[in-house]
């Protein structure tokens, strides 16, 4: 009986390492026959300019998956070698090695702090080098997002460029960014932790009560994709869903105006003296 435990725990890095290489090539159980999951189970589609977080998450997956393949080997190993119903050798017990546990210290303390200077490129990119206009200053928000349980409520200046004013845009669940441009956002929570999640932006950003927080991504392709929430926050999370849409420059205007003009004449309260 032993040595099938020792087979059982060699399953899980071969199973492990074939759902991943199934899911980056959308293979079976993956993807397509009767038995499969839906198809596009690795990363949705990227539609911004940068790569700095796809290349970071490959360089973690590709250390973590060498030390999970690695110890699952190891497991197997000393399983099937020490097998209790098979090997007649008498234990031995030892009192450690000094030497290992030196090595063992070092190796993982060394990864860690070659992943912590690797990434502070893509850090830097995602949350301190905020997007600048012409003449230098940072760049204002686009619109402000706020998380509200369930939905994500979403705020246009207008003309005045001032968050506010009588002259904004509110729409639900809707954004609409222009494409080819440095985009700012504000978020916010108006009750409970939120996180604003863009899959196909590789933004995702906890929004925090209290908190006045900013995101940015470059909008290359034209299309529709998901707004998630990302955090917990309540009965109805799974309903935080919302789109965004990259628009081409014209397409963005034409939409701003008839969206502001739907809200105009929905929202028509009738003035002094008229009621
Ligand atoms: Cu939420």
């Amino acid at each position: 009986m032993g040595r099938v435990w020792s087979i059982l725990f060699l399953c899980v890095p071969i199973l492990g390492v074939w759902i991943f290489v199934a899911a980056m090539n959308d293979w079976w159980p993956m993807s397509g026959g009767a038995y499969a999951f839906g198809p596009g189970q690795w990363f949705p589609a990227l539609d911004v300019s940068e790569h700095v977080i796809d290349h970071l998450f490959y360089l973690i997956l590709s250390l973590t998956g060498i030390v999970f393949i690695g110890t699952g080997l190891a497991l197997f190993w000393f399983l099937w070698r020490y097998d209790a119903a098979t090997n007649k050798d008498p234990v031995v017990f030892s009192h450690g090695s000094h030497a290992l546990e030196v090595i063992w210290s070092i190796v993982p303390a060394v990864a860690l702090l070659f992943i912590a200077i690797y990434q502070m490129d893509a850090w830097a990119n995602a949350r301190m080098r905020r997007p600048t206009t012409a003449d230098g200053a940072a760049k204002p928000p686009l619109c402000r997002v706020s998380g509200r349980q369930f939905e994500w409520r979403i705020q246009y200046p207008g003309e005045d460029g001032r968050f506010d004013t009588p002259d904004d845009l509110h729409v639900l669940n809707d954004l609409h960014v222009p494409v080819d441009e440095e985009v700012v956002i504000e978020i916010e929570s108006m009750d409970v932790l939120h996180s604003f999640f863009l899959p196909n932006m590789r933004v995702k950003q906890d929004v925090v009560p209290g908190m006045r927080q900013y995101v940015w991504f470059h909008p290359v392709k034209e299309g529709v994709s998901d707004i998630v929430c990302a955090e917990l926050c309540g009965w109805g999370h799974y309903k935080m869903r919302g789109q965004i849409t990259v628009d081409s420059a014209a397409e963005y205007d034409r939409w701003y105006s008839a969206a502001y003009a739907e809200q105009e004449t929905s929202e028509f309260v009738p003035s002094e003296g008229e009621e």
